[in-house]
Protein backbone atom coordinates (compact mmCIF):
# COMPACT_ATOMS: atom_id res chain seq x y z
CA UNK A 1 0.00 0.00 0.00
CA UNK A 2 3.00 2.34 0.83
CA UNK A 3 5.84 2.10 -1.51
CA UNK A 4 9.60 2.40 -0.27
CA UNK A 5 10.44 5.84 1.78
CA UNK A 6 13.51 7.43 0.71
CA UNK A 7 15.23 9.76 3.61
CA UNK A 8 15.84 13.50 2.45
CA UNK A 9 19.50 12.30 1.76
CA UNK A 10 18.43 9.48 -0.42
CA UNK A 11 15.52 11.49 -2.68
CA UNK A 12 18.09 14.43 -2.80
CA UNK A 13 20.95 11.96 -3.77
CA UNK A 14 19.13 10.49 -6.52
CA UNK A 15 17.79 13.57 -8.04
CA UNK A 16 21.48 15.24 -7.77
CA UNK A 17 23.86 12.26 -9.43
CA UNK A 18 20.93 11.60 -12.00
CA UNK A 19 20.98 15.29 -13.15
CA UNK A 20 24.99 15.12 -12.65
CA UNK A 21 24.87 12.34 -15.54
CA UNK A 22 22.50 13.93 -17.63
CA UNK A 23 25.39 17.48 -17.55
CA UNK A 24 27.94 15.28 -18.22
CA UNK A 25 26.13 13.98 -21.70
CA UNK A 26 25.95 17.29 -22.87
CA UNK A 27 29.80 18.01 -21.64
CA UNK A 28 30.81 15.95 -24.00
CA UNK A 29 28.58 17.54 -27.06
CA UNK A 30 29.84 20.36 -29.69
CA UNK A 31 28.21 22.86 -28.69
CA UNK A 32 29.54 26.94 -28.87
CA UNK A 33 31.44 27.92 -26.07
CA UNK A 34 28.98 30.35 -25.01
CA UNK A 35 26.00 28.26 -24.78
CA UNK A 36 27.34 25.16 -23.17
CA UNK A 37 28.13 26.27 -19.75
CA UNK A 38 24.06 27.34 -19.46
CA UNK A 39 22.99 24.03 -21.29
CA UNK A 40 25.38 22.31 -19.15
CA UNK A 41 23.66 23.55 -15.87
CA UNK A 42 19.92 23.88 -17.35
CA UNK A 43 19.81 20.32 -18.08
CA UNK A 44 21.24 19.20 -14.63
CA UNK A 45 18.90 21.41 -12.65
CA UNK A 46 15.88 19.95 -14.79
CA UNK A 47 17.47 16.58 -14.52
CA UNK A 48 17.07 16.41 -10.68
CA UNK A 49 13.93 18.28 -10.63
CA UNK A 50 12.39 15.65 -12.77
CA UNK A 51 13.69 13.00 -10.92
CA UNK A 52 12.96 14.37 -7.21
CA UNK A 53 8.95 14.88 -8.29
CA UNK A 54 8.64 11.09 -10.29
CA UNK A 55 9.67 9.60 -6.57
CA UNK A 56 7.09 11.90 -5.37
CA UNK A 57 4.63 11.50 -7.45
CA UNK A 58 4.77 7.71 -7.55
CA UNK A 59 4.61 7.82 -3.26
CA UNK A 60 1.73 10.06 -3.72
CA UNK A 61 0.08 7.81 -6.71
CA UNK A 62 0.66 4.75 -4.55
CA UNK A 63 -1.08 5.35 -1.40
CA UNK A 64 -5.24 4.71 -2.05
CA UNK A 65 -7.41 7.25 -1.24
CA UNK A 66 -8.15 6.81 2.18
CA UNK A 67 -11.83 8.41 2.00
CA UNK A 68 -11.95 6.05 -0.75
CA UNK A 69 -11.40 2.10 1.51
CA UNK A 70 -13.92 0.83 3.40
CA UNK A 71 -14.96 2.04 6.08
CA UNK A 72 -12.94 -0.99 8.26
CA UNK A 73 -9.54 -0.01 6.54
CA UNK A 74 -9.77 3.88 7.40
CA UNK A 75 -10.74 2.97 10.38
CA UNK A 76 -7.68 0.50 10.41
CA UNK A 77 -5.42 2.97 9.74
CA UNK A 78 -6.83 5.66 12.07
CA UNK A 79 -6.02 3.37 15.03
CA UNK A 80 -2.75 2.25 13.74
CA UNK A 81 -0.68 5.30 12.12
CA UNK A 82 -3.78 8.15 12.49
CA UNK A 83 -5.40 9.09 9.20
CA UNK A 84 -4.87 12.93 9.81
CA UNK A 85 -1.04 12.38 10.29
CA UNK A 86 -1.56 10.34 7.04
CA UNK A 87 -3.16 12.89 4.74
CA UNK A 88 -0.87 15.71 6.10
CA UNK A 89 2.25 13.81 5.10
CA UNK A 90 0.64 13.38 1.60
CA UNK A 91 0.07 16.95 1.54
CA UNK A 92 3.07 18.09 1.98
CA UNK A 93 4.43 15.40 -0.37
CA UNK A 94 2.26 17.55 -3.23
CA UNK A 95 3.45 20.67 -1.59
CA UNK A 96 7.53 19.96 -2.22
CA UNK A 97 6.42 18.81 -5.64
CA UNK A 98 4.54 22.36 -6.60
CA UNK A 99 7.27 24.12 -5.11
CA UNK A 100 9.66 22.11 -7.17
CA UNK A 101 7.73 22.25 -10.14
CA UNK A 102 8.38 26.20 -9.65
CA UNK A 103 11.69 26.47 -9.16
CA UNK A 104 12.70 23.87 -11.99
CA UNK A 105 10.77 26.80 -14.44
CA UNK A 106 12.18 29.25 -12.30
CA UNK A 107 15.90 28.50 -12.15
CA UNK A 108 16.18 26.76 -15.95
CA UNK A 109 14.87 30.48 -17.24
CA UNK A 110 17.69 32.10 -15.19
CA UNK A 111 20.08 30.33 -16.55
CA UNK A 112 19.28 30.57 -20.17
CA UNK A 113 19.22 34.41 -19.65
CA UNK A 114 22.00 34.67 -18.00
CA UNK A 115 25.44 34.14 -19.45
CA UNK A 116 27.10 30.90 -19.37
CA UNK A 117 29.88 31.94 -16.67
CA UNK A 118 26.93 32.61 -14.43
CA UNK A 119 25.25 29.29 -14.94
CA UNK A 120 27.40 27.24 -12.15
CA UNK A 121 26.60 29.99 -9.57
CA UNK A 122 22.95 29.66 -10.63
CA UNK A 123 22.43 25.92 -10.36
CA UNK A 124 23.87 25.96 -7.09
CA UNK A 125 21.28 28.45 -6.07
CA UNK A 126 18.88 26.10 -7.16
CA UNK A 127 20.31 23.38 -5.37
CA UNK A 128 20.28 25.42 -2.24
CA UNK A 129 16.39 26.14 -2.23
CA UNK A 130 15.58 21.98 -3.89
CA UNK A 131 17.24 20.64 -0.56
CA UNK A 132 15.72 23.00 1.28
CA UNK A 133 12.40 21.90 0.02
CA UNK A 134 13.30 18.33 0.89
CA UNK A 135 14.60 18.67 4.32
CA UNK A 136 11.53 20.86 5.09
CA UNK A 137 9.33 17.80 4.09
CA UNK A 138 11.94 15.01 6.57
CA UNK A 139 9.00 14.60 8.72
CA UNK A 140 6.44 13.60 6.67
CA UNK A 141 9.08 11.37 4.76
CA UNK A 142 9.82 9.91 8.33
CA UNK A 143 6.29 9.65 8.81
CA UNK A 144 5.34 7.79 5.54
CA UNK A 145 7.83 5.18 6.81
CA UNK A 146 6.67 5.07 10.00
CA UNK A 147 2.86 4.08 8.61
CA UNK A 148 4.56 1.69 5.65
CA UNK A 149 5.95 -0.37 8.84
CA UNK A 150 3.05 -0.29 10.93
CA UNK A 151 0.24 -0.81 8.12
CA UNK A 152 2.63 -3.66 6.56
CA UNK A 153 0.18 -6.38 8.50
CA UNK A 154 -2.68 -5.07 7.68
CA UNK A 155 -5.35 -7.99 7.57
CA UNK A 156 -6.55 -8.84 3.91
CA UNK A 157 -10.49 -9.23 4.60
CA UNK A 158 -12.90 -10.89 1.67
CA UNK A 159 -15.97 -8.58 2.07
CA UNK A 160 -17.72 -11.20 0.08
CA UNK A 161 -17.14 -14.23 2.56
CA UNK A 162 -19.56 -14.63 5.87
CA UNK A 163 -17.25 -13.20 8.53
CA UNK A 164 -17.31 -14.28 12.14
CA UNK A 165 -15.73 -12.50 15.01
CA UNK A 166 -14.26 -13.95 17.99
CA UNK A 167 -14.39 -11.74 21.12
CA UNK A 168 -14.18 -11.91 24.40
CA UNK A 169 -11.45 -11.37 27.55
CA UNK A 170 -7.79 -11.78 27.41
CA UNK A 171 -6.48 -15.22 27.67
CA UNK A 172 -9.58 -16.82 27.68
CA UNK A 173 -8.40 -18.93 24.32
CA UNK A 174 -9.82 -16.86 21.19
CA UNK A 175 -6.68 -18.13 19.08
CA UNK A 176 -6.74 -21.49 20.36
CA UNK A 177 -10.10 -21.71 18.70
CA UNK A 178 -9.79 -20.18 15.60
CA UNK A 179 -6.74 -22.20 14.97
CA UNK A 180 -9.31 -25.48 15.83
CA UNK A 181 -11.45 -24.40 13.39
CA UNK A 182 -9.52 -23.11 10.35
CA UNK A 183 -6.25 -24.60 10.74
CA UNK A 184 -4.90 -20.65 10.93
CA UNK A 185 -1.76 -20.36 13.43
CA UNK A 186 -1.75 -17.55 15.37
CA UNK A 187 -0.05 -17.38 18.43
CA UNK A 188 -1.41 -18.81 21.88
CA UNK A 189 -0.12 -17.87 25.09
CA UNK A 190 -0.91 -18.43 28.56
CA UNK A 191 -0.64 -14.53 28.94
CA UNK A 192 -3.23 -11.94 28.19
CA UNK A 193 -2.88 -9.58 25.36
CA UNK A 194 -0.96 -11.86 22.91
CA UNK A 195 -3.03 -11.13 19.89
CA UNK A 196 -2.27 -7.58 18.85
CA UNK A 197 -3.94 -7.25 15.86
CA UNK A 198 -6.43 -9.19 14.07
CA UNK A 199 -5.84 -12.60 12.92
CA UNK A 200 -7.73 -14.14 10.05
CA UNK A 201 -8.46 -17.86 9.30
CA UNK A 202 -10.41 -18.77 6.45
CA UNK A 203 -12.44 -22.00 5.95
CA UNK A 204 -15.59 -23.32 3.84
CA UNK A 205 -18.98 -24.92 4.70
CA UNK A 206 -21.09 -26.14 2.52
CA UNK A 207 -19.27 -24.26 -0.54
CA UNK A 208 -19.65 -21.30 1.30
CA UNK A 209 -16.30 -19.03 2.28
CA UNK A 210 -15.95 -18.34 5.92
CA UNK A 211 -13.80 -15.62 7.35
CA UNK A 212 -13.01 -16.08 10.86
CA UNK A 213 -11.70 -13.37 12.98
CA UNK A 214 -9.67 -13.53 16.26
CA UNK A 215 -9.47 -10.35 18.04
CA UNK A 216 -7.28 -8.97 20.84
CA UNK A 217 -9.07 -9.34 24.27
CA UNK A 218 -11.08 -6.79 25.74
CA UNK A 219 -11.31 -5.83 29.29
CA UNK A 220 -14.94 -4.82 30.87
CA UNK A 221 -14.26 -1.25 30.44
CA UNK A 222 -15.96 1.99 28.58
CA UNK A 223 -15.01 1.83 24.95
CA UNK A 224 -13.98 5.10 25.32
CA UNK A 225 -11.49 4.30 27.90
CA UNK A 226 -9.85 1.39 25.42
CA UNK A 227 -6.21 1.22 24.16
CA UNK A 228 -5.44 0.58 20.38
CA UNK A 229 -5.17 -3.00 20.73
CA UNK A 230 -8.21 -3.14 21.86
CA UNK A 231 -9.91 -1.16 19.71
CA UNK A 232 -9.04 -3.53 16.96
CA UNK A 233 -11.18 -6.09 18.10
CA UNK A 234 -13.83 -3.04 18.24
CA UNK A 235 -13.68 -2.24 15.14
CA UNK A 236 -13.85 -5.89 13.39
CA UNK A 237 -16.86 -6.20 15.39
CA UNK A 238 -18.29 -2.83 13.85
CA UNK A 239 -17.57 -3.18 10.40
CA UNK A 240 -16.94 -6.92 9.57
CA UNK A 241 -19.13 -9.27 12.08
CA UNK A 242 -22.27 -11.59 10.59
CA UNK A 243 -21.83 -13.15 13.93
CA UNK A 244 -20.01 -12.84 17.09
CA UNK A 245 -18.52 -15.54 19.25
CA UNK A 246 -18.41 -14.18 22.53
CA UNK A 247 -15.45 -16.75 24.33
CA UNK A 248 -15.82 -16.66 28.33
CA UNK A 249 -13.74 -18.80 30.17
CA UNK A 250 -15.61 -20.96 32.39
CA UNK A 251 -12.62 -21.55 34.27
CA UNK A 252 -11.66 -18.02 35.47
CA UNK A 253 -8.22 -19.68 34.51
CA UNK A 254 -7.45 -16.67 32.46
CA UNK A 255 -7.41 -14.27 35.87
CA UNK A 256 -10.42 -12.70 35.17
CA UNK A 257 -13.78 -13.45 36.86
CA UNK A 258 -16.94 -14.82 35.05
CA UNK A 259 -18.83 -11.57 36.40
CA UNK A 260 -16.21 -9.18 34.71
CA UNK A 261 -16.48 -11.56 31.27
CA UNK A 262 -20.12 -11.45 31.48
CA UNK A 263 -20.27 -7.68 32.14
CA UNK A 264 -18.24 -7.09 28.65
CA UNK A 265 -20.76 -9.84 26.71
CA UNK A 266 -23.63 -7.20 27.78
CA UNK A 267 -21.83 -4.65 26.50
CA UNK A 268 -20.88 -5.83 23.32
CA UNK A 269 -24.96 -6.89 23.18
CA UNK A 270 -25.71 -3.62 23.55
CA UNK A 271 -23.09 -1.51 21.02
CA UNK A 272 -23.98 -4.42 18.25
CA UNK A 273 -27.91 -5.08 19.16
CA UNK A 274 -27.91 -5.87 15.05
CA UNK A 275 -25.02 -8.66 15.11
CA UNK A 276 -26.13 -12.36 16.48
CA UNK A 277 -23.89 -13.70 19.55
CA UNK A 278 -23.43 -17.10 20.41
CA UNK A 279 -22.01 -17.70 23.87
CA UNK A 280 -19.27 -20.09 23.93
CA UNK A 281 -17.93 -21.37 27.31
CA UNK A 282 -14.54 -22.64 27.00
CA UNK A 283 -12.14 -24.26 29.31
CA UNK A 284 -14.84 -27.00 29.84
CA UNK A 285 -11.95 -29.56 30.42
CA UNK A 286 -11.45 -27.80 33.71
CA UNK A 287 -14.41 -27.97 34.89
CA UNK A 288 -16.06 -30.12 37.21
CA UNK A 289 -18.83 -29.18 38.16
CA UNK A 290 -21.06 -27.01 35.97
CA UNK A 291 -23.70 -25.97 38.11
CA UNK A 292 -22.28 -21.95 39.21
CA UNK A 293 -22.00 -21.31 35.47
CA UNK A 294 -25.51 -21.34 35.31
CA UNK A 295 -26.31 -17.44 36.45
CA UNK A 296 -24.12 -16.36 33.35
CA UNK A 297 -26.62 -18.29 30.75
CA UNK A 298 -29.26 -16.23 29.13
CA UNK A 299 -30.22 -18.32 26.21
CA UNK A 300 -29.44 -22.14 26.43
CA UNK A 301 -30.16 -22.56 22.41
CA UNK A 302 -27.22 -20.05 22.05
CA UNK A 303 -24.81 -21.36 24.34
CA UNK A 304 -22.12 -24.14 23.25
CA UNK A 305 -19.92 -25.19 25.94
CA UNK A 306 -16.26 -26.10 24.55
CA UNK A 307 -12.94 -27.14 24.95
CA UNK A 308 -11.08 -25.25 22.43
CA UNK A 309 -7.47 -27.35 23.35
CA UNK A 310 -9.02 -30.20 22.42
CA UNK A 311 -11.62 -29.82 19.76
CA UNK A 312 -14.72 -30.66 21.62
CA UNK A 313 -17.40 -28.75 20.79
CA UNK A 314 -16.01 -27.63 17.44
CA UNK A 315 -19.20 -29.74 15.57
CA UNK A 316 -21.75 -27.48 17.59
CA UNK A 317 -19.59 -24.19 16.22
CA UNK A 318 -19.89 -25.67 12.76
CA UNK A 319 -23.21 -26.05 12.69
CA UNK A 320 -24.04 -22.77 14.35
CA UNK A 321 -21.40 -21.11 11.53
CA UNK A 322 -23.83 -22.56 8.88
CA UNK A 323 -26.62 -21.03 10.17
CA UNK A 324 -25.39 -17.47 9.92
CA UNK A 325 -26.54 -14.82 7.61
CA UNK A 326 -24.65 -12.21 6.08
CA UNK A 327 -25.50 -8.75 7.21
CA UNK A 328 -25.86 -6.14 4.47
CA UNK A 329 -23.65 -3.17 5.65
CA UNK A 330 -23.86 -1.46 2.37
CA UNK A 331 -25.41 2.32 2.94
CA UNK A 332 -28.55 3.17 1.86
CA UNK A 333 -28.16 6.99 0.70
CA UNK A 334 -24.79 5.90 -1.24
CA UNK A 335 -25.17 2.45 -2.49
CA UNK A 336 -22.33 3.29 -4.77
CA UNK A 337 -19.53 4.01 -2.23
CA UNK A 338 -17.86 0.61 -2.07
CA UNK A 339 -17.84 -0.14 -5.78
N1 LIG B 1 -7.26 -26.15 29.62
C1 LIG B 1 -7.53 -25.42 28.56
N2 LIG B 1 -6.71 -24.40 28.24
C2 LIG B 1 -7.02 -23.68 27.14
C3 LIG B 1 -8.15 -23.95 26.35
N3 LIG B 1 -8.20 -23.03 25.34
C4 LIG B 1 -7.11 -22.25 25.50
N4 LIG B 1 -6.39 -22.62 26.58
C5 LIG B 1 -5.16 -22.01 27.08
O1 LIG B 1 -5.44 -20.68 27.47
C6 LIG B 1 -4.30 -19.83 27.22
C7 LIG B 1 -4.73 -18.65 26.37
O2 LIG B 1 -5.08 -19.11 25.08
P1 LIG B 1 -5.13 -18.13 23.82
O3 LIG B 1 -5.76 -18.90 22.71
O4 LIG B 1 -3.80 -17.51 23.59
O5 LIG B 1 -6.13 -17.07 24.39
P2 LIG B 1 -6.60 -15.68 23.73
O6 LIG B 1 -8.00 -15.47 24.17
O7 LIG B 1 -6.34 -15.69 22.29
O8 LIG B 1 -5.65 -14.66 24.50
P3 LIG B 1 -5.26 -13.14 24.07
O9 LIG B 1 -4.82 -13.17 22.66
O10 LIG B 1 -4.14 -12.83 25.01
O11 LIG B 1 -6.46 -12.31 24.34
C8 LIG B 1 -3.27 -20.71 26.54
O12 LIG B 1 -2.35 -21.15 27.50
C9 LIG B 1 -4.10 -21.87 26.00
O13 LIG B 1 -3.37 -23.05 25.86
C10 LIG B 1 -8.99 -25.03 26.72
O14 LIG B 1 -10.00 -25.36 26.09
N5 LIG B 1 -8.62 -25.71 27.84
MG1 LIG C 1 -5.22 -14.42 21.17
Amino acid sequence: MIPTIPTPEELLDKGFSRGKKQADLIRSQKIPKHLKGKRIEERRVITSCQVIKDKLKSIIDAVPEIEELHPFYQDYIDITVGVDDMKQSLGALNWAYGIITQLEKEYGAKIRKNPSERATEIQKQAYGRISSVVYKIKKDLDFLDFAKQNLRNMPTIDFDATTIVIAGFPNVGKSTLLRQITGADPQVANYPFTTKGIQIGHTEIHWRSIQIIDTPGLLDRPVLEMNDIEMNAIVALEHLADAILFIFDASETCGFHLENQYNLLKQIEKIFADIPVYYLFNKMDLIEDREYLNEYIDDEDKSIFISAIDGEGVDEINKVIRSIKKIDRTPEEDDDEYY
